[in-house]
């Protein structure tokens, strides 16, 4: 059975969840539209069903503690972007505030004692680690890219493998 701390904090990590795949959606969108990156595109798309996994997955814990997953509503996440990098810029900013989160919730779950959702967390802790990491290798790679296009050829052509590289 959860407390109703952890329950709230675990409905607010849905919401966050939540926002994360609309956030990656709204990227997936952007990138469509731009010429050549068809690669990206999907990168985004993966990206935001992964999230939608995510919240999914804690949907269904909630519930099976004998809580109520509630769902939330969704702010509207950032349309457009100036560029690539500016995108990927954003993604790891948000992947190390998704991370925070996660830390804020085992950091409660521990003070209340809850150590089975201290248990099922350490999946998201995990993850995290992995997807911090893989926003920090794009990262890296596109400020060595800088404004080269055939070097963007190539980042198009090779990111879903960086992506199976790091999972
Ligand atoms: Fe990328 O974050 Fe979910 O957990």
């Amino acid at each position: 059975m959860l407390s109703n701390k952890v329950q709230a904090i675990l409905n607010e990590q849905i919401k966050i969840e939540a926002e994360s795949s609309q956030v990656y959606l709204a990227m997936a969108s952007w990138a469509e539209i731009q010429p050549g990156i068809d690669n990206i595109t999907s990168f985004f798309y993966q990206h935001s069903e992964e999230e939608r996994q995510h919240m999914l997955k804690l949907i269904h814990f909630v519930n099976e503690r004998g809580g109520f997953a509630t769902i939330p509503a969704l702010k509207q996440p950032q349309l457009t972007f100036p560029s690539i990098k500016h995108a990927f810029a954003a993604l790891l900013k948000h992947e190390i505030f998704v991370s925070q989160s996660i830390n804020n919730c085992v950091d409660l779950v521990l003070a209340e004692k809850d150590y089975a959702t201290h248990n099922f967390l350490q999946w998201y802790v995990a993850e995290q680690i992995e997807e911090e990491a893989l926003a920090r290798t794009i990262n890296d790679k596109l400020e060595l890219i800088g404004d080269d296009k055939s070097g963007m050829y190539m980042f198009d052509r090779d990111i879903l493998s960086i992506g199976i590289d790091k999972k």
